[in-house]
């Protein structure tokens, strides 16, 4: 198996004029690409080919030969889930069994967009701020750089990348406004309740 990039599930100016179409043209075409690319140059020789990628983020986490695999097969995985996470005319509080269990176990949409936005502010430097299942519960947690859930047992359901490379361009240095903007305008909460069926 060798890592390959995947075309975005929609077109790059499909998010306008929440996410721009510059934004993805970076964010796809160059920054996830360069980590296929490098995670394809890292992976030959590591023991680890022909396994799934989910086999490789886990297979590769927290050992020091295995560090720069680790970091682009996880930014990999993070990537594929983003754009898979977001769709035009998205966010909002979501129905559903995925609405009623943020309901239980935040006590309201409004209660968990304030701890995801605040995961994602806080997260300092790169990384990620994520919705997970942990042991049945949904959870807000935040990863520094490649890290995501899937290395601590958690099933990802929502991830948004705060890396400045993701924000830059359509918010320069407002990360709060970007977070609000994702969770307001750009969440494919299908996508994520298809995630929570499947765990
Ligand atoms: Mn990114």
């Amino acid at each position: 198996m060798t890592f390959t990039l995947p075309d975005l599930p929609y077109a790059h100016d499909a998010l306008a004029p929440h996410m721009s179409q510059e934004t993805l043209e970076f964010h796809h075409d160059k920054h996830h690409n360069a980590y296929v690319v490098n995670g394809n140059k890292l992976l030959a020789g590591s023991g680890l080919e022909g396994q799934s990628l989910e086999d490789v983020v886990r297979g590769s986490y927290g050992k020091p030969a295995l560090a720069g695999l680790f970091n682009n097969a996880a930014q990999h995985w993070n990537h594929i889930a983003f754009w898979q996470m977001m769709t035009a005319n998205g966010g909002g509080e979501p129905g559903g069994d995925i609405g009623a269990q943020i309901v239980r176990d935040f006590g309201s949409y409004g209660d968990f967009r304030e701890a995801f936005i605040q995961a994602g502010v806080t997260q300092f430097g790169s990384g990620w701020c994520w919705l997970v299942l942990d042991n049945g519960k949904l959870a807000v947690t935040k990863t520094p750089n490649g890290e995501n859930p899937l290395v601590h047992g958690q099933v990802p359901l929502l991830g948004c990348d705060v890396w400045e490379h993701s924000y830059y361009i359509d918010f320069r240095n407002a990360r709060p406004d970007y977070l609000a903007c994702f969770l307001d305008n750009l969440v494919n909460w299908d996508d994520v309740a298809q995630r929570l069926a499947q765990a």
